[in-house]
Order: structure tokens, then C-alpha cells, then sequence
């Protein structure tokens, strides 16, 4: 396939919640939609950068700079046998791994449309359906906690992550387990912690939680190892996850045991399979998790857990928690036991309300071979 045309359009939408982490708190979304042509057909990828370089270090305005003057024309007027082959024509731009992502899986799904296949099948899915769990932000209060959960548990939601931070730790995972029992729940630190903190982290042993989620800092991987060996409860890695070669690292040191896979933080589509790839050649479970997403990037995401070794559920939820309306219709839905279809149509597979897109665009960028 030649590329012919890339188009990136600024979106912002209002989240149905807010959403707290412990870098803040969110009240909507804005990220770069993109646009590939090429034999007349179009892919579509969702920039999972945010307006602020506190989850990772890209932003927006990061993004659409390093899409429009380095990384289009790496690929305009190229010709592309396989969507492999992008990543590795984007190598001469150190980084940012979110900019170059949108630009591979807009390639992924053009590639899928092409073969009017969809994009699972490409990937080497091998379920129909995958297993959702949902992340429940920092809330004001352990009460506004325990409703969340109730409602998403009654939603079928086959796990509960929340966030944690210091000050919002022992006493909610207590709270949770003292009203819920023993429900698959995990945390996520999102880097709040420093190694100093170990033995405080040791008190969340006696919880049985599935995992810990990035509990030290972003670029860290041997205080994570060291970490791992002071607490029982296993490490999952996010941020610090951002190469095929560093998931090799933190496994050879332990500094986890279990992988959150998001191609936006590792380049793509083709570079998660690798991650994905080397842990199950270890016997390490990876999930898929979640950036708060469109349906546009939660399409591509729900295909890409479609993957054999995505056997935790992922932070792929239903659009309702996040967008109403999303930028699709039908939007993504959860069934009553927890799972979400991978869509079977050609692509991505699910039908995008341009009208919505254009009343929620607020910039507009085009440009040809
Ligand atoms: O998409 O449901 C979602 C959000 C899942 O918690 C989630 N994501 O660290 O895993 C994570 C966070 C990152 C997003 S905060 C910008
Ligand atoms: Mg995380």
C-alpha cells in the first residue's frame, strides 16, 4: 500500500466522570484523531497522548509536531508491503512512541480494510470475546468509592482496579475488601511511590490483590525488582514498559511478573505483539490497558487483546463510563458476564459518526504525497 494523504484532526470530548489518578484529576479528553489514505482506502488511529506530560512525557502539541514535521514524511509517498514495516521506518525519531503509534495503527487498520478482514485477524487474534475490567479513579470519599464499585460489579465487570496514592491506600483497599470480599481487584500507583516506601507497600500484602500497577517511577526498573522482592504481591509494569527490550530487562531482573500492554506507549500494534510475544515465551500473563479512549482507539485495542496471552481482563470498558455519545455507533458495549465483542467487520469494525467528530473537532491538519 502507498500512503497517499495523512490527516490529523484535534478532538475534544467531556468525560461522563471525572477520573483521578495521582497526577490530578480530568474532566475531559482531548487527543489527535489520524487519518491515513492510500489506494483510496482510509485507516484510522487515536493519538493516546493527553494535554499534560504527567502519565507519559508526549503531549498533543508534542504529538501533532512530531507527526507533521518529522514522522509524515518518513511515510508519505512510501510504499508499505506490511504495517511491520512502519515502526521501523520511523526509528530515525527517538521516542515518542504515542505519535508514532497513531501513525502504525491508522496502517493496521488501512492494511485490514484493504483485505476487507478484520484487524484480529491480522494481529493473530484468537477469541471472539475479551474479558473487561474497568479502573476506578480516586474519589472524593470511600463511600462514592464503594457505590462505583457496586455499580460496575453489577455491570458484569470481571475486575476492580483503583487508583491508589499515598494518603488513598491501606484504608480503601480495607474499605473494598470489608464490603466486597474476595472480588479479582487490583491498584494502580500510576509512579506515587519511591523504594523507601516498601515496608508501606508490604501492608497491601495481606490484601491478596491480583497485582500492583507501576507502584515506583516511570523509568525505573531496578527499584522495581528490588520492590519485588520485599512485598508478595506480584508487580505489574505500565509506564516504565516501553520497549520489547526493557519487558525483556524487567523480566530478566523480576521486576515484575505480570504486563500492561498499551501500544500507544509502545509504538504500535507490531511492537505490543513483541511484548506480548516475549512474556508468554515466559509464562507471563500480560492485559491490555486502557487510555481513556474513543471507540476509535478502543476498537483497536479490543482487537489487540484478542492475542492469546491477554488472559487477565484489560482496562477496556464500555463507552458509556467514558463518552455519551462516543465518536461510534453503536458504541462499545460489555455483556452481562464482563466480556466485549472484537468487532468482525473490515478494519477496526466499528462505524465512525463523522458528524460527531466534526462538531468536536477543534483543529484540522492535512497534508499529501
Ligand atoms: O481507559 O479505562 C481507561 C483508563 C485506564 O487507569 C487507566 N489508565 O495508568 O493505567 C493507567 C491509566 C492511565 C490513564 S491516566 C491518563
Ligand atoms: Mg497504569
Amino acid at each position: 500500500m502507498r500512503i497517499d494523504r495523512l490527516r490529523l484532526r484535534l478532538v475534544r470530548l467531556p468525560l461522563v466522570h471525572f477520573f483521578e489518578t495521582s497526577f490530578g484529576r480530568v474532566y475531559d479528553r482531548t487527543f489527535i484523531l489520524l487519518a491515513l489514505e492510500g489506494d483510496g482506502v482510509e485507516g484510522l488511529g487515536e493519538c493516546v497522548a493527553d494535554v499534560d506530560p504527567y502519565y507519559s512525557p508526549e503531549t498533543n502539541v508534542t504529538a501533532w509536531h512530531i507527526i507533521k514535521d518529522f514522522l509524515a514524511p518518513l511515510v508519505l509517498g512510501r510504499a508499505f508491503d506490511d504495517p511491520r514495516e512502519i515502526y521501523p521506518a520511523l526509528a530515525r525519531v527517538r521516542g515518542h512512541n504515542m505519535a508514532k503509534a497513531a501513525i502504525e495503527m491508522a496502517a493496521w487498520d488501512l492494511a485490514a480494510r484493504r483485505l476487507e478482514a478484520p484487524l484480529a485477524r491480522l494481529l493473530g487474534g484468537t477469541r471472539g470475546a475479551i474479558a473487561s475490567g474497568v479502573s476506578i479513579g480516586i474519589q472524593d470519599s470511600l463511600d462514592q468509592l464503594a457505590q462505583k464499585i457496586e455499580t460496575e460489579l453489577a455491570a458484569g465487570y470481571r475486575r476492580i482496579k483503583i487508583k491508589i496514592k499515598p494518603g488513598w491506600d491501606v484504608a480503601a483497599v480495607d474499605m473494598v475488601r470489608a464490603r466486597f470480599g474476595a472480588i479479582p481487584l487490583m491498584v494502580d500507583a500510576n509512579a506515587a511511590y519511591r523504594l523507601a516506601q516498601a515496608s508501606h507497600l508490604a501492608r497491601l500484602d495481606r490484601f491478596e490483590l491480583m497485582m500492583i500497577e507501576q507502584p515506583l517511577e516511570y523509568d525505573d526498573i531496578r527499584d522495581h525488582a528490588a520492590l519485588q522482592h520485599q512485598i508478595r504481591t506480584p508487580i505489574c509494569l505500565d509506564e516504565s514498559i516501553h520497549s520489547p527490550r526493557v519487558a525483556e530487562e524487567a523480566l530478566a531482573l523480576g521486576a515484575c511478573r505480570i504486563v500492561n500492554i498499551k501500544p500507544g506507549r509502545l509504538g504500535g500494534h507490531a511492537q505490543s505483539i513483541r511484548v506480548h510475544d516475549i512474556c508468554a515465551a515466559q509464562g507471563v500473563p500480560v492485559w491490555h490497558g486502557g487510555m481513556l479512549e474513543s471507540g476509535i482507539g478502543r476498537a483497536h485495542n479490543i482487537h489487540l487483546a484478542s492475542l492469546p496471552n491477554f488472559t487477565l481482563p484489560g482496562d477496556i470498558a464500555a463507552s458509556r463510563r467514558y463518552f455519551v455519545p462516543d465518536l461510534i455507533e453503536p458504541p462499545i458495549d460489555v455483556s452481562g458476564e464482563g466480556t466485549v465483542a472484537v468487532p468482525t467487520g473490515p478494519g477496526i469494525g466499528v462505524h465512525v459518526d463523522w458528524e460527531r467528530v466534526k462538531a468536536a473537532t477543534v483543529e484540522e491538519y492535512e497534508v499529501r504525497a
